[in-house]
Formats: structure tokens, C-alpha cells, sequence
């Protein structure tokens, strides 16, 4: 039998190290959102589709209760399998819609916090039709009478680098045709204050709120840092590349190893598999050795920008959202 064949991936990643990353200008967004509550109309939570469960915000949640709430899974994108053709991809963007529309019934079953209306929605913001769906579910929520206030305001919130200042400009794009109103980035924090309100429908007083992406002030298990850190929520540096390489190699092995296999046979050792990628990329010295902070950064910049494979990094079936909503209500009791 050959390697690849005889291939046996690891079933667990043993990571304790409880940390968050929760600088002051979140603490401030959160008492913010608090005192603004009222003024809250439609809530619009961005989470990232490649980890639907951990990048949501239970720190919002417990504090924007009672509100009409729209989920936005962003960057379908890399969360679908790439290579495929565009109807393909149309058919993956169905099941992942139709999933996240499940998982959100699970959670809203089981939820302590109550909203008064949920939507669940799959997105990829550089594309105008999913744009074009989500003004449409504003929209209705805003002119069909679920708000009583004359003014309708949309706060987009959720963790850091999701994607809100993006959907904002894109929503703002489809509806007026007018330019960009929030400066976006690739990394985490970019939007560090309260934006100014936004108009998005010319026919009825609609607007919209860009607010800071936050952590939450506890995080619910040691590893969700490590999916966070690997989709790009946390601040770079805050947990070591080559771990981060590691729990990634841990993940596609479950997946399937051959998404590598241009760089290396299925291995479930970290070192030779930097070892490989610097030897296939260029990036061994003349004496054979390699900078593994170099190689993993690299390893890490790929499956960020969706070259690596694209797949959940969460599951979404019933038995595995049951069992994180029942830690996580354990954890909540405890404190
Ligand atoms: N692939 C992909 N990238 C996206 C998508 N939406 C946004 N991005 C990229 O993700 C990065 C973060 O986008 P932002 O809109 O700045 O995210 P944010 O949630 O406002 O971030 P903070 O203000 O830091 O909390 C940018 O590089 C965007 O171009 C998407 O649907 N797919
Ligand atoms: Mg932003």
C-alpha cells in the first residue's frame, strides 16, 4: 500500500490556551451598542461562512435582543469548493444557504436570546445579486411594518474583518449607484469608529450604520481562537503561524490531504510539512534549512486568499450545533 493510501489523519488537535483578543475600542463598541439599542431597528450580523458558529457574536446577541435580525454568512466564496464551474457554484451556494437556514432554526430553538424575526442568509459581497436579495429583505422588514419608528436604522455588527464596511458599500452600490461610504481592509480592525449614517433607499428613510468589528470579551472554546485566527478575525502575531499551520493541516487532513499534495505526500506532522512547501516553493537555503515562520505566514496567505481548498472549518450538521449550543450554555451557567 502506498502513503497516500495508507493515510490516517489525527481526530483531535489538543489546543488549551484560552485567550481572546479584545482591545479598548471593543469595549467601546459594545457599551455603545448597548446605549444605542433603542435606536436599533433592523440588526444586520456578518459572520464568516467558513465559520458560521464560532464567528458568531454572542457578546451582540445577549445585548441587541428583540430586534429583526438578518444573518449574513459572508465570503461564501471561500467557503465553497473552488474549480467549479459558475452553475456549479450556484448549487453550492444553495446548500450553503439551505444549511445555514437550518442551523439557524437549531439555534433559534434552543436560544435564551430571543429576536423577533431571523433571516439567514448566504452572500459573497463583490457579487450585486446577493446584494440585491439582502435590500430586498431590508427593504420588506423596513416598509412592510415590522419597525414602528419613522426612521429605519440598519447596524451592521459582528467580529473583525467579516465583511460588514464591504456589504455596506455593496448595498449602498445597488441601491443608489453611489461610491464607496466605508473604507475597507484585509486585516482585522480596520474600522475602528462608529460610522456616520448612510443612506440606502431613496424612497423611504432607510439608513445604515457601520459599526467595529468585535471579539467577543470570552471566547466559548480554546480551538474557536484557532479557526478565528486562520480566517483572518484575529490580529496577526497573536498566536504563532506555525500553530496555526499545524491546526490548518489538522482540518484539510479531515477534509482531504490531497489539497496539498502539490506540495507535499498526507503527512500529519507540521515540520515536514513546512519542510515540503519550502523545498516545492523556493524558499530552502543554500545549507537546506528554512525560516518556518517564513513558510507558514506563506501556507497561511494561501488558504486565506482561498488557494488552499475552500471548506467549512465548522460543522453544520444537527448533532455537532447541538452539542457546541449545549457547551456553550454550560459555560454561560457557570459564570
Ligand atoms: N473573498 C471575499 N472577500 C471579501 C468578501 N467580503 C469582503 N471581503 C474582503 O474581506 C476584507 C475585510 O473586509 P471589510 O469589509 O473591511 O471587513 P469588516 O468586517 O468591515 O472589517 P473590520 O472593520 O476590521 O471589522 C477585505 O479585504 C474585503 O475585500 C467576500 O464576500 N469574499
Ligand atoms: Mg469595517
Amino acid at each position: 500500500m502506498n502513503r497516500t493510501m495508507a493515510f490516517v489523519a489525527r481526530k483531535s488537535f489538543p489546543y488549551e490556551k484560552p485567550s481572546t483578543w479584545f482591545p479598548g475600542h471593543m469595549h467601546k463598541t459594545l457599551k455603545k451598542l448597548q446605549s444605542l439599542s433603542s435606536k436599533t431597528d433592523i440588526l444586520v450580523e456578518v459572520r464568516d461562512a467558513r465559520i458560521p458558529l464560532t464567528s458568531r457574536n454572542f457578546a451582540v446577541e445577549s445585548i441587541l435582543r428583540n430586534k429583526n435580525r438578518i444573518i449574513v454568512y459572508n465570503k461564501c466564496d471561500l467557503a465553497v469548493p473552488c474549480e467549479k464551474s459558475l452553475s456549479t457554484f450556484r448549487d453550492e451556494m444553495a446548500h450553503l444557504q439551505q444549511s445555514f437556514q437550518c442551523m439557524q432554526d437549531w439555534c433559534q430553538q434552543s436560544q435564551r436570546v430571543t429576536f423577533k424575526t431571523v433571516d439567514a442568509s448566504a452572500y459573497v459581497s463583490s457579487i450585486p445579486l446577493y446584494a440585491k436579495k439582502l435590500l430586498k429583505r431590508i427593504r420588506n422588514m423596513s416598509v412592510h411594518g415590522l419597525t414602528s419608528n419613522e426612521r429605519v436604522h440598519v447596524y451592521f455588527v459582528g467580529m473583525p474583518n467579516t465583511g460588514k464596511s464591504s456589504i455596506l458599500n455593496s448595498l449602498r452600490h445597488v441601491s443608489l449607484r453611489r461610491s464607496k461610504a466605508a473604507i475597507t481592509g484585509n486585516h482585522p480592525g480596520v474600522t475602528k469608529h462608529f460610522s456616520e449614517v448612510v443612506r440606502l433607499l431613496d424612497d423611504a428613510e432607510v439608513f445604515m450604520l457601520d459599526t467595529p468589528g468585535i471579539m467577543t470579551p470570552s471566547i466559548a472554546a480554546p480551538e474557536d481562537m484557532l479557526k478565528l485566527s486562520l480566517v483572518g478575525c484575529v490580529k496577526e502575531g497573536l498566536i504563532d503561524s506555525v500553530t496555526l499551520v499545524d491546526y490548518l493541516l489538522f482540518r484539510i487532513n479531515l477534509v482531504d490531504p490531497s489539497i496539498y499534495s502539490k506540495w507535499s505526500l498526507p503527512t500529519n506532522d507540521v515540520d515536514e510539512f513546512l519542510e515540503n512547501v519550502a523545498q516545492k516553493t523556493g524558499k530552502l537555503s543554500k545549507g537546506g534549512g528554512y525560516n518556518d515562520s517564513t513558510v507558514a505566514a506563506y501556507i497561511l496567505q494561501t488558504y486565506r486568499s482561498g488557494k488552499l481548498g475552500r471548506f467549512l472549518l465548522d460543522p453544520t450538521d444537527k448533532p455537532s450545533v447541538e452539542l457546541r449550543l449545549q457547551r456553550e450554555l454550560i459555560k454561560s451557567q457557570k459564570k
